[in-house]
């Protein structure tokens, strides 16, 4: 994963609906697009799966799967998603042998972001940064502060995520944060493009 990028934009419910968010990461040079539906049948999510990857198929954009490794590998995404709970990077990679493949693990504090290092992810998310309605099991918030603190001590490419608006970034950035992700930012927004766009400059600006 390449260290800097911004946005890593996270797909669930988009009003918008599935294709047109898709689309609009697509044209917008959006480089990480994960889906993340809950709450749906497997075969719901996997047509779903394969219809992302279709749209990604040779684009700049990466299609990561959430939560499931057996649904990333029969859509043939470029990688997959696990939080603390699901099974190991290291035992992920050993079911997904296939060369190129990436590996995320979400950590939600200092000691377990440090600690995840030791499976060698290609990147870790650091959340929640703010208290979030989308994630009713986030634990609690670590601020823009602590995030940036996180993302500086591991050598690792991070995205930060949770209640991350466009007025919230520059302080996100200011306190050290490199990549971030947003659900309800795009995802409750009539224009997705347009909700990229505005989040992409903010980021910009701070970042460079
Ligand atoms: N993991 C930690 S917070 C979160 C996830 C999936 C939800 C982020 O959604 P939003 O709407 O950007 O706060
Ligand atoms: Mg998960």
């Amino acid at each position: 994963m390449n260290e800097l990028f911004g946005l890593y934009l996270i797909l669930t419910d988009p009003v918008a609906g599935y294709k047109k968010a898709a689309e609009a990461a697509v044209n917008e040079g959006i480089r990480y697009l994960q889906l993340r539906i809950k709450n749906a049948e497997q075969n719901q999510i996997l047509e779903m799966a394969k219809t992302i990857r279709k749209i990604t198929a040779g684009s700049d954009t990466l299609f990561i799967m959430n939560d499931d490794l057996s649904i990333a590998i029969d859509a043939d995404a470029d990688g997959v998603h696990l939080g603390q709970t699901d099974q190991s990077v290291s035992e992920a990679r050993q079911n997904w042998n296939t060369p190129g493949k990436l590996f995320g693990l979400s950590t939600h504090s200092m000691e377990q972001a440090l600690q995840a290092q030791d499976e060698k992810p290609d990147y870790i998310g650091i959340g929640p940064v703010y208290a979030t309605q989308t994630k009713t099991d986030a634990g609690p918030a670590l601020g823009p502060e602590e995030t940036g603190r996180i993302a500086k001590a591991v050598p690792i490419p991070s995205v930060a995520i949770g209640g991350i608006t466009a007025e919230r970034l520059p302080e996100l950035i200011r306190a050290g944060a490199q990549n971030y992700c947003v659900i309800s930012a795009v995802n409750q927004s009539s224009d997705p493009a347009a909700a990229i766009r505005l989040l992409q400059d903010i980021w910009k600006t701070y970042t460079f």
